[in-house]
């Protein structure tokens, strides 16, 4: 008798995504063609010392006018479904405060139409960080309720203009990464922050990026309302929200640090993901910011019920936590004031949790999959999840075209993901960050997260190992779904 192995028994359901992710900014280039008007990104990018090899996304990867190819190269890979952004300055160049640029329409229309072409199901986000700068300037963007109203404004002229063929949309991608790094930290455009993070003059605010996020929060349900009502019933998608969702450990075994984590969690996951399904914010956020956490409206509140149709979770890494409440130490940059995350910049001190890499954020903890999705599913029942990014990056110096590293940390979260799934994780689609090398925001073109290289100069692509692993991982597990019906 041969026991029987549950890893073998494992298959992905039929109707399950293998995808890649991409964004706007990351990707496009053509920063100011047919219309386009700048983005905060484009302007924050000019900013001397903001971006670490002084570079910009103005011309990035050119999928602007390379999209054919590189959509040729993901029906190779054998996907099913693409996962990329909407630029909105590309759209709505001056935001409510003028036209609807047809030349952008024209363009996403010849994008989706593209990716349907060949097969693929687009996965559409509406905002991955970059906005006109316009809406910036006028009223300082998401530190504004007025932003809802632009927000509301632009989300219905995609659904007008794309909603008969995406079933899949996003409001926002990582609001949680999107204000802690623009409102707390600096480090993303407008660069306001709070001490002691960065060299602040503007900001000194622990409130702003409270602020901004529960005026994303109530775009996000507008949006979604506004979907419900006029659209859902005859174009028949669906609607989410994508966070950032990594995940913590406990640095001891003391209460005080197990209850550090939870918290840690509450400040950068259940933070949007709470109010939008359940209409309030996290206790521990309650318990420490009292007042100091914005109110909903009894409108918000009935907005909330039914707040999105799945969650997106873009998973890398996991951190150590440590309790600051009780003790002394630094807090991180998690918006509490309390905890601390210890990431592998503690590495000396012993204290990374799971493997380093060439990237100071990102350690290999694929432990951390298995758990965010048996969390977000004991929490939120019966809504679905997609994996919408999950990858693996390289300074340059080190990444290769065998890329076998990235294989491993592949195949191993990928391994933590069935894992979740065989103990009823409700997980319906995985996405990779990223098909292609790009622009990785502060760290400009020193990171590359490609199953292709980018050659940055001819903008030549080339095929890393990975690329072809994950192929024969989609055909595999695609067979064996087929197998199930047999
Ligand atoms: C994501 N972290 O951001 C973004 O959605 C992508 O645009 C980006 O290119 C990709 O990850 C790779 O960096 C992240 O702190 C931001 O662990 C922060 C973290 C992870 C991902």
């Amino acid at each position: 008798f041969r026991a029987i192995n549950k890893e073998e028994k494992f298959h992905f359901p039929k109707d399950f995504l293998f995808g890649t992710a991409s964004s706007a900014y990351q990707y496009e280039g053509a920063y100011l063609t047919d219309g386009k008007s700048l983005s905060n990104w484009d302007v924050f990018t000019e900013i001397p010392g903001k971006i670490e090899d002084g570079s910009n996304g103005k011309v990035a990867i050119d999928h602007y006018h390379r999209y054919p190819g590189d959509l040729d190269l993901l029906k190779d890979l054998g996907v099913d479904s693409y996962r990329f952004s909407l630029s909105w300055a590309r759209i709505l160049p001056r935001g409510r405060f003028g036209d609807v640029n047809m030349e952008g329409i024209n363009h996403y229309n010849r994008v989706i139409n593209a990716v349907l072409e060949r097969g693929m199901e687009p996965f559409v986000t509406l905002t991955h960080y970059d906005i006109p700068q316009e809406l910036e300037v006028r009223y300082r963007s998401w530190l504004s309720p007025q932003i809802r109203e632009d927000f509301v404004h632009y989300a219905e002229i995609c659904f007008q203009y794309f909603g008969d063929r995406v079933k899949f949309w996003t409001t926002f991608n990582e609001p949680n990464v999107q204000v802690l790094n623009s409102y707390r930290t600096g480090e993303y455009p407008p660069s306001r922050c709070s001490k002691p993070f960065g060299n602040c003059t503007r900001g000194n605010s622990d409130i702003e990026p409270l602020v901004a996020a529960h005026n994303i929060i109530r775009s996000h349900l507008a949006a979604v309302y506004t979907y419900r009502m006029k659209y859902q019933e005859e174009q028949r998608g669906k609607i989410g929200l994508v966070m950032s969702a990594n995940w913590f450990e406990p640095v001891s075994d003391s209460l005080a640090d197990r209850l550090a984590a939870e918290r840690a969690l509450a400040f950068y996951l259940t933070w949007f993901l709470d109010p939008v399904v359940y209409g309030r914010y996290p206790k521990e956020m309650q318990e420490i910011l009292g007042e100091d956490l914005p109110e909903f409206t009894k409108d918000d509140l009935k907005l909330s019920k039914n707040g999105l149709d799945y969650i997106g979770i873009n998973q890398y890494t996991g951190r150590y936590a440590k309790d600051c409440l009780h003790s002394a130490c630094e807090p991180g940059k998690g918006g509490s004031r309390v905890e601390g995350f210890v990431n592998n910049h503690a590495l000396k001190d012993g204290l990374a949790l799971g493997e380093p890499t060439s990237i100071s954020w990102l350690n290999v903890y694929p432990q951390g999959m298995e758990k965010v999705l048996m969390y977000a599913t004991e929490r939120y029942k019966n809504i679905p999840l997609y994996v919408t990014e999950n990858g693996y990056g390289e300074n340059s110096t080190g990444a290769l075209l065998n890329d076998h590293r990235r294989i491993k940390y592949m195949s191993s979260y990928l391994d933590a993901l069935k894992r979740a799934m065989r103990k009823g994780a409700h997980v319906r689609g995985y996405f990779t960050w990223s098909l292609l090398d790009n622009f990785e925001w502060v760290y400009g073109y020193t990171l590359r997260f490609g199953l292709y290289h980018v050659d940055f100069d001819t903008l030549e692509r080339t095929p890393r190992l990975s690329a072809s692993w994950y192929k024969n991982f989609i055909v595999k597990n695609r067979a064996q779904s087929k197998d199930d019906d047999a």
